[in-house]
């Protein structure tokens, strides 16, 4: 049956709310987990669930997100699985980017239906889940749905953010309402006892949809004004057709802004993490490097993940990330941070050379304290930096880091001198 899917992955728009760490590629080629990148996350659910053809949509065509996915997944000459980048293109029709969600899938459109397939499964960029689609999929064949929505209880809190909707006893969506700012009292459903007694009283979008092909094609082609599935499509489409809600009660995050970037990959470091990198039924599949093993000495660890390809001399080093070739000096404190690490190392002769310019190296100096940070792959932190996010922060951007809900972004590639504090 998921031999009947084709998969398309909303990559995303501008990626503003994730900048600095958009700021020179895309958003699904952002690494998260030390090793991964965002993008990894719904190929990698689309592969366990036996959907094996796919588009990523985006609106930058970044040269590292386009190495990625050559250098990832590759299939073999005898099956027809692929994975393919969309990029917003000018054509004779059109001049633009993708205005939306619903325009980006309608103007790749021409590019998709070349493809044989019965249902679409739509999803997106920015989430952390590990979800098998095939439920999805058999629910929404025996229900004879035109589109079925996966839905998830969310707070009062929270359903501001995102899509709410009601529902019949057949899980029939009857109405649905994009970021509903006011009137919250009138959008409560019965979502079961367990989520009620967690406050979890309203039934959420999660920004993952199937469709039937034609009727996506014929929707999308008869209302051309229509940008967005969310604010346009979707309400549209429950009002005239048979929408069904596939409610979902696992693990489940939207990662769009640096908070949620930051505490998704700070999670990862729990004693039992919400999303389980080390199920190998739902495993995340990534380019394979073949880095050396980690080298640690001198360190107090605790809660922390370390990549491949580390060297680490730092003196503690708590509930943090670190990712591949990460290199961090002696008697460094790193706490509450994510360090993406880097693309290579420097060789001997390059490090005598830099050391004796006085230059800083690729990684993160000595006696550095770095706490409420997120520091970009490629950065030189010289010695004795002090980085140290929080609420007492002004959020603002600057040369070498933007500060955002308290965390620090170092940028990428930024040159961070011997001693500077933030
Ligand atoms: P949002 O996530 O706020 O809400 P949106 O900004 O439209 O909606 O993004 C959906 C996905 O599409 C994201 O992965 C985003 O990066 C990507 N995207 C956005 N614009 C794009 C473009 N122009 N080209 C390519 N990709 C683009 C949506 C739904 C809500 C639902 C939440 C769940 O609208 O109803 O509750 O997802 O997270
Ligand atoms: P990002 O991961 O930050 O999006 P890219 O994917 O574009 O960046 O860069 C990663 C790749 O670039 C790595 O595979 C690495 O081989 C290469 N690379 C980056 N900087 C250098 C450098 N200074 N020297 C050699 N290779 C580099």
């Amino acid at each position: 049956m998921t031999d009947k899917v084709l998969g398309v992955i909303l990559g995303g728009g501008q990626g503003s709310r994730l900048s600095p760490l958009t700021q020179t590629r895309s958003k699904p080629a952002v690494p998260i987990a030390g090793k991964y990148r965002l993008v990894d996350i719904p190929i990698s659910n689309c592969l366990n669930s036996g959907i094996h053809r796919m588009f990523v949509l985006t609106q930058f065509n970044s040269a590292s997100l386009n190495k990625h996915i050559k250098n990832t997944y590759h299939f073999s000459h005898f099956s027809t699985a692929f994975v393919d980048i969309l990029a917003a293109e000018q054509t004779v029709q059109n001049s633009g980017w993708f205005q939306g969600t619903a325009d980006a899938v309608r103007q790749c459109m021409h590019h998709i239906v070349s493809h044989e397939f019965d249902y679409i499964l739509i999803l997106s960029g920015d989430q952390l889940y590990q979800m098998d689609f095939k439920d999805m999929i058999e629910k929404h064949i025996e229900a004879n749905a035109e589109i079925t929505i996966a839905t998830i209880p969310v707070t009062a809190k929270d359903a501001t953010d995102f899509g709410i909707l009601k529902a019949d006893e057949e899980n029939m969506i009857t109405s649905f309402i994009e970021k509903p700012k006011t009137g919250l009292e009138d959008w409560v459903s019965d979502t079961g006892e367990e989520m009620q007694g967690e406050g979890r009283n309203f039934l959420a979008s999660m920004g993952i949809y199937v469709f039937n092909r034609e009727y996506l094609i014929n929707i999308l082609n008869e209302n051309e004004e229509e940008k967005d599935f969310g604010k346009e499509i979707l309400p549209r489409a429950i009002s005239q057709s048979r929408v069904l809600s596939f409610q979902y009660e696992g693990y489940w995050t939207d990662i769009g802004n640096i908070s949620s970037f930051f505490e998704a990959n700070l999670g990862l470091t729990d004693e039992i993490p919400k999303f389980n990198m080390f199920d190998s039924n739902h495993a995340i599949f990534t380019r394979a490097r073949m880095l050396p093993p980690s080298k640690i000495s001198g360190t107090t660890l605790d809660k922390t993940i370390i990549a491949e390809g580390c060297i680490i001399q730092a003196s503690k080093v708590e509930h943090a990330v670190l990712g591949i070739r990460s290199r961090i000096g002696k008697d460094t404190v790193i706490t509450n941070a994510y360090i993406m690490g880097s693309d290579r190392y420097q060789t001997l002769e390059e490090i005598q050379d830099e050391t004796g310019k006085g230059n800083s190296l690729i990684g993160i100096g000595d006696r550095c304290f770095i706490n409420n940070a997120i520091i970009d792959k490629n950065c030189r932190i010289g010695n004795d930096v002090k980085i140290n996010g929080g609420d007492h922060l002004e959020d603002g951007d600057f040369e070498l880091y933007a500060v955002k809900d308290g965390i620090v972004v170092i940028k990428k590639g930024a040159v961070v001198p011997s001693g500077t504090v933030i």
